[in-house]
C-alpha cells in the first residue's frame, strides 16, 4: 500500500488564497449569456473585469477522495443583478459539498432539477451544506470581495451545462439598497 500525504496549508483570510493550489480566473467574457440585463452585460464587457478567481487543491477523481479550493467572489453588478458564479451541478449528481464563508458577504443560490430554489446567507463563519441532486452557485452581495472555501469529492466533477442554457428560477438582484429575489422571467424546467 502506498499512501498519500496529509496536507496542512493555511489560507491568506484577506485574499482567499491557498499556497500551492491552481488558480482558475473567471472574467466577465467567461459568463456571456447567464446575466438577464444584455445591454448592461455589454456595456461592463468593454472592461471585462474579474467576476471571481478560484484556488483549488484537486485530488485525482476518486471516490472517498476530497477537493478543496476557495473562491473570491468581487463585488459588482451586471445592470440589478449581483455578481455570481457560474453555478453548476455535480457531474455525479448525488455528490453533496460544505462551503464555509471566509471573507464578506453574500449569498448561496441553490436549486433541484424542477428548479426549486432555496437562498442561504453567507458570511465569515457561515457554513452551507449543499446535499446531493442540488444545484449551487454564490453571489456577493455586498462591497468587498466574498470569499469561502468549498469542500467537495474528488469525484463529483461540474455539470455547467444545464444552467448555463436555463439558469436558476430565481435572480438575485438589488432593489432600493436592497438585497431581493426575483423570479427569473426565462426560466424554464
Ligand atoms: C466546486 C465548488 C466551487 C466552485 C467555485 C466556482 O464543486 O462548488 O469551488 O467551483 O465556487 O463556481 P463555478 O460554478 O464556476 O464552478
Ligand atoms: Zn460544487
Amino acid at each position: 500500500m502506498t499512501y498519500k500525504n496529509p496536507i496542512g496549508v493555511d489560507i491568506d483570510l484577506e485574499t482567499g488564497i491557498i499556497p500551492g493550489s491552481k488558480k482558475l480566473v473567471r472574467r466577465l467574457s467567461d459568463l456571456k449569456g447567464y446575466f438577464q440585463d444584455e445591454e448592461a452585460y455589454e456595456k461592463l464587457l468593454e472592461e471585462n473585469p474579474i467576476v471571481y478567481e478560484v484556488y483549488a487543491i484537486e485530488q485525482e477523481e476518486r471516490e472517498g477522495d476530497l477537493n478543496f479550493a476557495t473562491t473570491v467572489l468581487y463585488s459588482g453588478r451586471v445592470g440589478r443583478e449581483f455578481f455570481f458564479t457560474k453555478g453548476h451541478y455535480h457531474s455525479k449528481a448525488d455528490r453533496a459539498e460544505i462551503y464555509y464563508g471566509i471573507r464578506g458577504r453574500g449569498g448561496m443560490l441553490l436549486q433541484t432539477p424542477e428548479g426549486k430554489a432555496e437562498w442561504i446567507e453567507m458570511k465569515p463563519g457561515t457554513v452551507v451544506y449543499v446535499p446531493p441532486y442540488w444545484a449551487h452557485r454564490t453571489v456577493n452581495t455586498g462591497d468587498e470581495p466574498f470569499i469561502f472555501l468549498a469542500v467537495y469529492p474528488a469525484d463529483a466533477g461540474h455539470d455547467y451545462g444545464s444552467i448555463a442554457e436555463k439558469g436558476f428560477s430565481k435572480l438575485v438582484i438589488e432593489e432600493d439598497g436592497r438585497v431581493k429575489l426575483v423570479d427569473n422571467p426565462k426560466w424554464k424546467e
